[in-house]
């Protein structure tokens, strides 16, 4: 399937973290080039909207055991809302956050218009967190929970709608909380630690995380969290893990999923321009666009 046109979806928030800056992650995105990339990838019909996001209000953080609920759920019926429309006119929706709580808003659009999506979820953590199992409050660390419906936050209609166990699966974790471990046990969830990208390579690990999300649904969304790559090539996210992803085995594994031509939409979160190294993470984060749109070596 050869991607024509690109809906990039631009959301400046940093309310799901712990740390400031994750809101200025979409422009420096953009200021690394991923226009340009995209025209050269041959992308024939490219539109970008810019999500209005809540500001951070000063005093406390509303909301209870989620920090900031109301601005993360005012922000998540905004991209619901243009991820749904982006999809509905045929545009392959790519959001550039934000921290990740902005996947709330992206799975429930695309799920809004096609039914569950499966779903590849590449990140040193899991994001599994409930409001009852989160260490933090932080709502970057409970996306998987409320899209699966496990979270007591809950989006308002047919976007309220979770994906489904069976089609997810986690890539390149390395970081879980113990109610988020239970979870995964209990529930089955596919998840390829760095430990099994170690001993199996990216290459069967992909193989089988197509098999798991890329078949029986009508679409494959992949969330990619730069803080999946080793701190060393990604320094500019808010929470570095040791351990991560090389260079080549992020490009591979966004190399395969542009061969299996499935995938259908795409985040690419938590890249924070205040803690990176002269927008290294930024331009790394645009050139793994480029591998999942379809760029080779040769
Ligand atoms: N699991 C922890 C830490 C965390 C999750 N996501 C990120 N950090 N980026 C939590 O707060 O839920
Ligand atoms: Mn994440
Ligand atoms: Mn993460």
């Amino acid at each position: 399937m050869r991607i024509k046109k690109v809906g990039l979806v631009c959301v400046p928030f940093g309310l799901g973290g712990a740390r400031e800056g994750a809101e200025l992650g979409p422009r420096s995105v953009m200021n690394a080039g991923i226009l340009k990339q995209l025209e050269s990838l041959g992308i024939e019909e490219i539109t970008v909207r810019d999500v209005l996001c809540p500001q951070r209000p000063t005093g406390l953080p509303s909301g209870g055991r989620m920090r900031y609920e109301i601005e993360v759920r005012r922000m998540s019926d905004l991209m619901c809302e243009q991820v749904a429309d982006l999809t509905a006119n045929g545009y392959m929706p790519i959001v550039l956050g934000g921290d990740h709580s902005v996947a709330i808003g992206s799975l429930s659009g695309i799920t809004e218009r096609d039914g569950s999506p499966g779903v590849i979820w590449i990140d040193a953590h899991s994001d599994l967190n409930t409001e009852a199992t989160s260490p933090s409050g932080n709502a970057h660390g409970m996306p998987l929970a409320v899209a699966l419906g496990k979270a007591q936050f809950k989006l308002s209609g047919a976007s309220g709608k979770s994906i489904r166990k069976e089609k997810l699966v986690l890539i390149a974790a390395r970081d879980l909380d113990p109610g988020e471990k239970e979870l995964i046990r209990a529930d089955g969830i596919a998840c390829f630690t760095m430990h099994d990208i170690d001993r199996l390579g990216m290459k069967t690990v992909m193989d089988r995380a197509l098999e798991i999300a890329g078949e029986g649904t009508a679409s494959l969304h992949v969330s990619l969290d730069m803080d999946s790559l080793d701190p060393s090539e990604a320094p500019g996210v808010g929470t570095p893990v040791p351990g991560g992803l090389s260079y080549r085995e992020a490009h591979l594994a966004m190399e395969l999923l542009a061969e299996s031509g499935k995938v259908t939409s795409l985040d690419i979160v938590e890249v924070n321009p205040t803690l990176d190294s002269g927008g290294r993470t930024a331009r790394l984060a645009v050139e793994l666009c480029a591998s999942l749109l379809g760029k080779t070596i040769l």
